[in-house]
């Protein structure tokens, strides 16, 4: 099965377009130790070149030149040398380059950026840095690109920066983050497909990402990794994160949803399907889904947070999307998930619901509070109406209840809100979250974002993250699916 797959995630491997970003700047004469910063004028992701000359005299040795490749104005002064972090510091997007003769010099790697930083490290001569191209890559069709009637301008710039953010994420597979992971995460794709739906329509490349995770290995309880790598060849990944395992279910079911194409469902329905399986070995004698190791669940880079209540509502939320899609198709298996369902849900009810105080402070939890906890909770239908909105709401403004501190989450609260039917609320939530990301002067929607700590980071250090992340591109997605359905 294993080839089979690969050949269908080969059979549609998309184009990539290229686009020259020509950079207005006149010829640069340098010296040892001059600067300059080139600025794009937007975020990019792809190859830079430039020409290398002199003024009078043949340059007799290499030039050395450090380039650096910003997301944002604020890492051109960052000295990588300091950053003290977790992840490898070669993510970090600075080069130190000989250049042995004049003419053009093309760099060979890729680079997520809005602005270049060239340093002459040492010259032996005064020379000249001119024709700086770049030229910006991705699998996104513009031309094809889903024309959508925005009319609040707000919305209409935070749709812009959406597109933008996925377009720039988008390559061989969704990538999450082109400056880094640079690599296919099953979170991160459900959100990129979903808002692909309603941008690019690109369900080939969602066909192909799909396709690649089926083929990928489980760990030694049935779960699916959380990525996985295909260029230039392909690795299943090390990681594995059993709410994203839950939400290749979800991926696929979506996919079927917003294309109707019943081959590629069937073909992939066997990996879901032993997706719930694994979670359903895992419940415990009360019926509830385990955690063990709080390292195999993700739900958000919050790492205060006690994770039982929210993938409980993971495992809710993908059951009964696998009843209403496998009955759609009329398949036998609906009822097992009906049943499943019902199971579940009355397992949280008796041991994750508080009814006392009407929340989801629970043993299994510490008694904590979070709106992670509440958000999944209405997602698995455990909760609905005015009660969970006011909930909902009371959690967010609770000083003392774990907040959200990706886009990633964020989406799945503003997903809780539509689900309630508050659509006006959805879009003001989007506006006051993203739209301030917009309203601060981002290119791109960014990795994590924390209204008031701007230094936030998963990693140890700022500078590791990602400033072009493709689960912060859903609100194009909410935006467009109210416009569509109003
Ligand atoms: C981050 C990645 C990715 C996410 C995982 C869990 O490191 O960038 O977006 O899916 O964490």
């Amino acid at each position: 099965m294993k080839k089979y797959f690969l050949q269908k995630a080969d059979e549609n491997l998309p184009k990539i377009y290229t686009e020259k970003i020509s950079v207005s700047s006149d010829t640069k004469v340098l010296h040892r130790g001059d600067s300059f910063v080139l600025d794009l004028g937007n975020h990019y992701v792809g190859y830079f070149s430039f020409v290398l000359g002199y003024t009078n005299i043949y340059p007799d040795a290499p030039v050395r030149l450090c380039v650096k490749f910003c997301e944002q104005k604020e890492e051109l002064d960052a000295d990588y040398s300091l950053y003290k972090g977790i992840l490898s510091p070669s993510w970090l997007q600075e080069e130190i380059i000989n250049v042995d003769s004049i003419g053009e010099y093309k760099m060979q790697r890729r680079y997520a950026a809005r602005y270049i930083k060239i340093s002459v490290v040492f010259t032996p001569r005064e020379i000249t840095l001119s024709d700086f191209v770049f030229t910006a890559v991705t699998s996104a069709d513009k031309e094809n690109q889903v024309k959508a009637n925005i009319e609040d301008p707000e919305l209409k710039a935070i749709d812009a920066v959406g597109m933008n953010t996925l377009k720039n994420c988008m390559h061989r597979v969704f990538e999450d983050g082109p400056k880094r992971d640079r690599r296919l995460w099953i979170g991160d794709l459900r959100l990129q497909a979903l808002t692909s739906y309603y941008t690019y329509k690109q369900d080939d490349l969602v066909r192909r990402c799909l396709y690649l995770f089926a083929a990928a290995d489980c760990d030694s309880e049935g779960f699916l990794p959380g990525y996985l790598y295909e260029d230039p060849t392909f690795v299943s990944g090390y990681w594995f994160l059993r709410d994203y395992a839950l939400l290749f279910a979800v991926t696929l079911c979506d996919y079927y949803q917003h294309t109707g194409d019943e081959k590629t469902f069937m073909d992939i329905y066997p990996v879901a399907k032993a997706q719930m399986e694994a979670a359903h070995r895992k419940l415990d004698q009360n019926g509830i889904l385990m955690v063990k190791d709080a390292h195999d669940i993700f739900i958000d880079w919050n790492r205060n947070l006690k994770k039982t209540t929210a993938l409980n509502g993971v495992y809710l939320y993908a059951l009964g999307t696998l009843y209403k899609t496998l009955t759609m198709l009329k398949h036998e298996d609906a009822n097992l998930y009906g049943l499943r369902y019902n199971e579940a849900k009355e397992a949280v009810l008796n041991h994750l619901y508080n009814k006392a105080e009407g929340n989801f402070a629970n043993e299994y939890d510490g008694y904590q509070t979070s709106v992670h906890s509440v958000a999944w909770m209405i997602l698995g239908g455990v909760i609905e109406g005015e009660s969970a909105w006011a909930l909902l709401q009371k959690t967010i403004e609770d000083q003392n209840s774990e907040k959200a501190v990706t886009p990633y989450m964020h989406h799945y609260i503003a997903e809780a809100m539509i689900k309630l039917g508050k659509n006006k609320e959805t879009l003001d939530y989007v506006k006051n979250f993203w739209g301030l990301m917009v309203r601060q002067g981002a290119d791109t929607f960014y990795e994590v974002f924390v209204p008031g700590n701007p230094e936030k980071s998963p990693y140890g250090d700022k500078m590791m993250n990602s400033m072009c992340h493709a689960w912060s591109s859903t609100p194009s997605y909410f935006i467009r699916k109210q416009i569509e359905n109003s």
